[in-house]
């Protein structure tokens, strides 16, 4: 991966947004993608000068969109000049060297993108450790096709001179896929200790704690609440992915003035957003796990954003992904105070069970402070496995829980129970999935 570097001072570096639209895709919502992707190009420390999106019947396998529109837009962009050609979804190794080689431009796509944010915005050792992963799964894939390429560029064409050569490319893939490779099993050895020491760390909160976790598209304003709830001053930032690891914290004193919420826990968490390839959501497992498990989800979106619904679709699949789909959730609609009323109607009548704040200016917060109370405290059903000879189990349920069904298979019983987040902690151990 060449990086575009840029001598003149406080000149950024000028790219171009290239996406596609298939047959099968809508047009506003590719539109509504490219325009994210300037948000992300500028939080990557480029400036847009052109965002152009062509008609096509199927990706170009050469270079994704056609080579007579690329250059069409190129010529274009005309004084000003491009730096740098960013393609609104996934290019393939070969696709972006191709386009490097037909125009002498330097070409990514919106992963990469996003990977050199998180490059620039890690800042502690569990940050990098997952940034640099995610880097290295990004590589392996493209690695053997770089290297075939090369065997074809510099012997391929010479009948016969190739002959002696051949394969050359290909050993040094194979090296360099091992180096890969072994570097990523020592990245993810290394998360998995970071992962056993936060489990350590939540399992002992655990016995008399609670745990909320805030999730949600990036720039929703999840650090911003976390920093009213907790008073701590984790980064806010008007950019995207400001965050990149978890903290986690009490409720401050002065939430808990407002409802009995002593010993809540509280953790802030990367954002998601849309096409995040599944290779970058695995590898912020250490980031992720507070969120993986919590008692009870704030989803945080943002009202004023015109896509906010598309977001909650992306937020909801990729909290599916990491198996923190079946978490209460709460829906916390955040920057009421930049909302649009009718939008704010039409929320109010689709998601009755939500609440409205503005997280910056602190309002309605006591009201999403008694529903967190509310969520935290209500009753859920479970359905329990419990061996007969469990006799203090069994009675625990019936004690503490409302019995909604008893049926018995062999020496289990099984009871479909309803009971408190907190109570059921006790009869984890017989919890039936799903
Ligand atoms: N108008 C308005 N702006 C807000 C509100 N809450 C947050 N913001 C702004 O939204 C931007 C993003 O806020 P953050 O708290 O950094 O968002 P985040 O969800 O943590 O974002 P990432 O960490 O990047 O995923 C900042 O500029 C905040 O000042 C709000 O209630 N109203
Ligand atoms: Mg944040």
């Amino acid at each position: 991966m060449q990086q575009t570097t840029i001598d003149r001072k406080d000149e950024k570096i000028k790219a171009l947004l290239i996406g596609i639209c298939l047959p099968d895709q809508d047009m506003a919502a590719r539109e509504a993608s490219i325009q994210e992707l300037e948000r992300l190009a500028d939080t990557a420390g480029m400036a847009t000068v052109g965002k152009r999106i062509q008609r096509r019947e199927k990706k170009s396998p050469r270079t994704y969109a056609g080579e007579g529109f690329i250059e069409k837009c190129l010529e274009e962009a005309g004084e000003e000049g491009v730096d740098i050609l960013i393609f609104d979804n996934d290019l393939t190794g070969s696709q972006a060297r191709n386009i490097e080689r037909m125009f002498s431009i330097e070409a990514i796509d919106r992963t990469e993108a996003i990977l050199r944010i998180f490059h620039d915005h890690a800042k502690t050792k569990e940050a990098r450790l997952q940034v640099r992963l995610a880097e290295l799964k990004y590589e392996l894939p493209r690695l053997r096709s770089m290297w075939t390429h090369l065997d074809r560029e510099r012997f391929g064409s010479r009948a016969g001179a190739g002959v002696a050569f051949r394969g050359m490319g290909e050993k040094q893939s194979e090296k360099d896929r091992q180096r890969l490779q072994r570097e990523i099993y020592d990245i993810e050895k290394a998360i998995d200790r970071i992962i056993r020491r936060i489990d350590t760390q939540r399992k002992r909160r655990e016995r008399d704690c609670r745990n909320i976790g805030l999730v949600g598209y990036t720039n929703a304003g999840k650090s911003t609440l976390f920093n009213r709830l907790t008073h701590a001053h984790v980064l806010v930032e008007d950019r995207l992915f400001a965050t990149l690891d978890s903290t986690a914290r009490s409720l401050s004193p002065r939430s808990l003035n407002h409802g009995t919420l002593r010993n809540v826990v509280i953790s802030d968490t990367v954002g998601f957003i849309s096409n995040l390839p599944h290779h970058l959501i695995a590898s912020f497992r250490a980031t992720l796990r507070e969120a993986e498990n919590a008692d009870l989800l704030l989803n945080v979106i943002d009202i004023s954003d015109d896509h906010f619904e598309s977001h909650m679709e992306e937020v909801d699949r990729v909290l599916r992904e990491i198996g923190a789909g079946d978490i209460p959730q709460l829906l916390v609609f955040n920057k009421m105070d930049r909302a649009d009323t009718a939008v704010m109607q039409r929320v109010r009548r689709n998601y009755p069970e939500a609440v409205l704040i503005s997280a910056s200016r602190g309002d309605r917060i006591e009201n999403l402070l008694t529903e967190i109370h509310g969520r935290l405290n209500a009753p859920r059903q479970y359905r329990l496995s419990i061996p007969q000879s469990e006799q203090r189990a069994i009675h625990y349920a019936h004690s503490r829980g409302r019995i909604l069904k008893t049926a018995y298979d062999g020496n289990l019983v099984k009871l479909t129970v309803e009971m408190g987040s907190r109570e059921i902690r006790q009869l984890e151990a017989y919890v039936e999935e799903g």
